[in-house]
């Protein structure tokens, strides 16, 4: 077989370019580890920046997140029984959708089978070969039979997990991480939102988060230790958990209910250099990971993205190689600086096992810096909303 571009992933990151790209004429194939019912299963981001909003609406799978998505213009942070609001729509004049990628994911295998675009899924052993060469080709079993795929081009979209960042090699590959000390226990409840806005909130117990999926399906995280496991945690100490960890006439509004998912995740903040090697472009978590405090994993993958398909659209369309060679470095300068700004919204929010009396004292003054201030709540939208492409 062969094709243009070799994608592999089937989550977010690589449905997206595949879309973009069919709808340019140019062709891909998507290969993906797991069924589409696994990777719909698994529940993840929940915010979309406006750069997100806009790639979903050029791919042609823009209008059930406009129908159902919700937009808002700023969030709550509390800390010690009180709260105060960041309006991002003042500060910035944009604003931010909330729109799970559970439901993002959805509209792009849709977009993708009405478009009869080629996924291949329960693929096993992936191997990238001859990237740093002219003609690359990639590996893959289907039920013990060996395939092979020539191209032109591969998007390792394929997450922190996959084989992409390894096919790069160690001499060429600088590793940058940082491993935080504790995790977020997350729950999905049919259960009406506490707010309705989001609500970040700092305590004394430790961080929690109340976000939404809609109006009757709410998201809420309490961080957790690395030892915990979800089945440490019933729904009525999840909820105890919470409610001791929000601003009392938050707490007396939150309409509790059983969890439909319960799940840990990790926070870590990850950066690969480069995010090309060859015809090899590394995309999303499979090049870069960052704590969800931020609200930045979903939607830095859609920057890379972004980049990498203008990349590809002018070298197939004009010959011009200027965006394929600017990749790495175009979307790494993005890449920093939501990481920066991941790691610093975790540790003003997130109470660490190690923490010294003066450390909470200047998580204290940055809580109170922000919102008292309108330069301080500027920074902190226009970084949220999300930076410029
Ligand atoms: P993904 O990991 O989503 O997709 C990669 C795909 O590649 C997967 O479907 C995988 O099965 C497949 N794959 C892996 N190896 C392969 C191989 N060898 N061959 C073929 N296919 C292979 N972000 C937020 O903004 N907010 C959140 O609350 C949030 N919560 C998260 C919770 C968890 C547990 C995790 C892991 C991430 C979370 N994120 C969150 C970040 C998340 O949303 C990612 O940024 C987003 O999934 C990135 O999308 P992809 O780059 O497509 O990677
Ligand atoms: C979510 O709704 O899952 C969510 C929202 C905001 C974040 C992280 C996760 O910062």
């Amino acid at each position: 077989m062969r094709t243009q571009v070799v994608i592999i992933g089937g989550g977010p990151s690589g449905l997206l370019l595949s879309q973009l790209l069919h709808r340019k004429g140019i062709d891909t194939v998507v290969l993906e580890r797991k069924t589409r019912q696994y990777v719909l299963g698994r529940i993840r981001a929940g915010i979309l920046e406006v750069g997100f909003v806009d790639l979903m609406r050029e791919a042609g799978v823009g209008a059930r997140m406009d129908n159902e998505g919700f937009i808002h213009d700023g969030t709550v942070i509390a800390f010690d029984n009180e709260d105060f609001h960041v309006d991002f729509k003042r500060h910035t004049g944009t604003t931010v959708m909330v729109y799970g990628q559970t439901e993002v994911t959805r509209d792009l295998y849709d977009a993708r089978e009405a478009m009869e675009g080629k996924v291949v899924f329960n693929v096993d052993g992936v191997t990238i070969h001859g990237a740093d060469s002219d003609a690359p080709h990639v590996t893959y079993f289907v039920d013990g039979v060996e395939h092979r795929i020539d191209c032109d081009y591969v998007a390792g979209c394929d997450g922190f997990h996959g084989v992409s960042r390894q096919t790069i090699p160690l001499s060429v590959r600088r590793e940058y991480e940082k491993v935080y000390p504790f995790g977020w226990l997350g729950i999905l409840s049919e259960t009406p939102p506490v707010h309705e806005e989001l609500i970040y909130s700092n305590s004394d117990r430790g961080f929690a988060l109340c976000s939404m999926r809609n109006a009757n399906l709410s998201r809420y995280y309490i961080q957790c230790s690395l030892s915990d496991s979800p089945d440490d945690w019933d729904d009525a100490g999840f909820w105890e958990e919470l409610k001791r960890r929000i601003p009392e006439e938050h707490a007396d509004n939150l309409i509790t209910g059983p969890s439909i998912e319960k799940s840990i995740a990790p926070l870590r903040s990850f950066v690969t250099e480069p995010m090309r090697w060859g015809r090899l472009f590394l995309c999303g978590d499979a090049a870069h990971i960052v704590p969800p405090t931020g609200a930045k994993g979903l939607n830095t993958a859609a920057s890379d993205i972004h980049y990498l398909y203008h990349g590809l659209l002018a070298k197939y369309q004009d010959g011009e190689a200027e965006g394929l060679d600017s990749y790495s470095g175009k979307a790494l300068a993005r890449v920093w600086k939501a990481e920066r700004f991941s790691w610093a919204t975790t540790n003003m929010l997130h109470r660490y096992p190690d923490q010294s009396e003066f450390d909470i004292k200047m998580q204290r003054a940055d809580l109170e810096f922000l919102r008292d201030n309108d330069s301080a709540q500027k920074v902190f939208a226009e970084n949220y909303v999300g930076l410029p492409y």
